[in-house]
C-alpha cells in the first residue's frame, strides 16, 4: 500500500511540474509575441505628403545637417499632438528667424496608432515641409523606446531631443538642457586631448546627455497624481537602484536631450522597447562614461496618460530583462 502511495505522490508531483513548467512556457510565449523584441529593422522611409516622392533616410552615423532634431514618440496621439506641435513649431521658427544659424528639424514616430495621428502629423509635414517636420511610420505598435530609438537613429541634428506629444514640459525648456551641454562640450573641446589635435569638431562630437528632470516637484506630483502613479514612482525608484545604480534622481521624464556622438552610442545599443527604456539609457551612459546632467524643468501632468497600473508587469519584466541580460553579457554592447 505504502509502495503504492508512493507512486501516486511521485505521479502527482511530476504532473504538477509539468502543468508549471507547460504553463510558464505557454506564458512566456505568450508574452514574447505581446511583447517582441526585435527592433524595427526596415528603413525609416520619409514620404513628402505634397509630391509623394520617398525622401533618402539618413542614419545616426552620417555627419548631422541640423542644428537640432526634436523627436516626439507618438502612440494614438490625435487630440493632443496638434496643440503641443503647434507650440513647438512657434518656438522653432521664432528661434530660427531670430538665428540664422539656427536649424531644426521635427521627426514625429506614429507608433501603429489607430486614431487620427498619423492624419494630423502629415498635415505638419504638409504645412513646415518635409524638410522640417518628417514622419516615421512603425506599423503596429512597438513601445515608446522603440520609437525613439529610430527616431534617434534617423535624425539629422547635432543634438537630439527627445519629447513628448502632450508638451508636458514647455519647450523652450530645452534651452536650458542645450546650455548645459554646450559648456561641457565647449570645456571638453577645448582641453580635451582630441580637440588639441583636431580642430575640426564640434559639440556634436563630444557625447553628453543631459535630462529634463522633475525632482524639485516631487512632493507636489505626489500629492496631485493617481496613487498607482506614486506607488510606481517609490517603487520604482528602488528598482532604478537595483538596476541601473543611484545618480539619477528622475530617470523617467520623458524630455532629455543628446549629443549626436552620445546618441550614437546609445540608441544603436538601446534595447528595451517600451516605458523602462530610459533605465537603459541611465545605464549604458554609465557604461560608456557619458555624463549625464539632470536639469530642472516645468513639467504639467497633461490628462490622457498611457501609462496605467497594466504598465507595472511590463516594466518590471523590461528592468529584470534589463539586468540579466547585461551582468550574464547576454547582451552583448558594440561600441
Ligand atoms: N511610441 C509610443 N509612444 C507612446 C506609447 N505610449 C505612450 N507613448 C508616448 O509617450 C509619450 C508620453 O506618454 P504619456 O502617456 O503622456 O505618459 P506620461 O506623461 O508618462 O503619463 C507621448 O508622446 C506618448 O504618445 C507607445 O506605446 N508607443
Ligand atoms: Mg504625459
Amino acid at each position: 500500500m505504502g509502495f503504492l502511495w508512493a507512486i501516486v505522490e511521485l505521479f502527482v508531483v511530476f504532473v504538477s511540474i509539468a502543468i508549471l513548467v507547460l504553463g510558464s512556457a505557454i506564458v512566456f510565449e505568450a508574452y514574447r509575441r505581446r511583447h517582441n523584441h526585435t527592433h524595427v529593422e526596415a528603413p525609416a522611409i520619409f514620404e513628402d505628403p505634397t509630391s509623394l516622392k520617398e525622401v533618402p533616410c539618413p542614419y545616426i552615423f552620417d555627419p548631422a545637417e541640423k542644428y537640432i532634431s526634436l523627436i516626439i514618440p507618438a502612440f494614438n496621439e490625435e487630440h493632443r499632438l496638434p496643440g503641443a506641435l503647434d507650440e513647438t513649431m512657434n518656438y522653432l521658427q521664432q528661434r530660427a528667424a531670430k538665428d540664422k544659424s539656427f536649424s531644426y528639424e521635427v521627426v514625429i514616430i506614429d507608433d501603429g496608432s489607430a486614431d487620427g495621428t498619423k492624419r494630423v502629423a502629415f498635415d505638419f509635414v504638409r504645412k513646415y515641409t518635409v524638410d522640417n517636420v518628417r514622419v516615421i511610420l512603425l506599423g503596429r505598435n512597438h513601445g515608446k523606446g522603440e520609437a525613439i530609438r529610430k527616431g534617434m537613429l534617423h535624425s539629422r541634428g547635432e543634438l537630439l531631443l527627445m519629447l513628448d506629444a502632450d508638451g508636458a514640459t514647455k519647450v523652450d525648456d530645452l534651452e536650458k538642457l542645450e546650455k548645459q551641454i554646450h559648456a561641457v562640450a565647449r570645456k571638453e573641446l577645448h582641453f580635451g586631448h582630441a580637440a588639441a589635435s583636431d580642430s575640426s569638431l564640434r559639440i556634436s562630437d563630444v557625447p553628453v546627455a543631459a535630462f529634463g528632470s522633475r525632482a524639485h516637484m516631487e512632493e507636489k506630483a505626489l500629492a496631485t497624481r493617481k496613487w498607482y502613479r506614486n506607488f510606481l514612482m517609490k517603487g520604482f525608484h528602488v528598482v532604478v537602484l537595483l538596476a541601473a545604480g543611484p545618480g539619477i534622481r528622475d530617470t523617467q521624464c520623458g524630455f532629455k536631450m543628446f549629443t549626436r556622438a552620445a546618441a550614437r552610442k546609445l540608441f544603436t545599443n538601446i534595447r528595451l522597447k517600451r516605458w523602462c527604456f530610459d533605465v537603459e539609457v541611465v545605464y549604458l551612459c554609465k557604461l560608456f562614461g557619458i555624463p549625464i546632467f539632470e536639469i530642472s524643468v516645468n513639467w504639467s501632468e497633461i490628462p490622457g496618460s498611457k501609462v496605467n497600473p497594466l504598465s507595472i508587469p511590463n516594466m518590471l519584466w523590461e528592468l529584470a530583462l534589463m539586468s540579466v541580460g547585461y551582468r550574464t553579457g547576454m547582451w552583448q554592447i558594440c561600441t
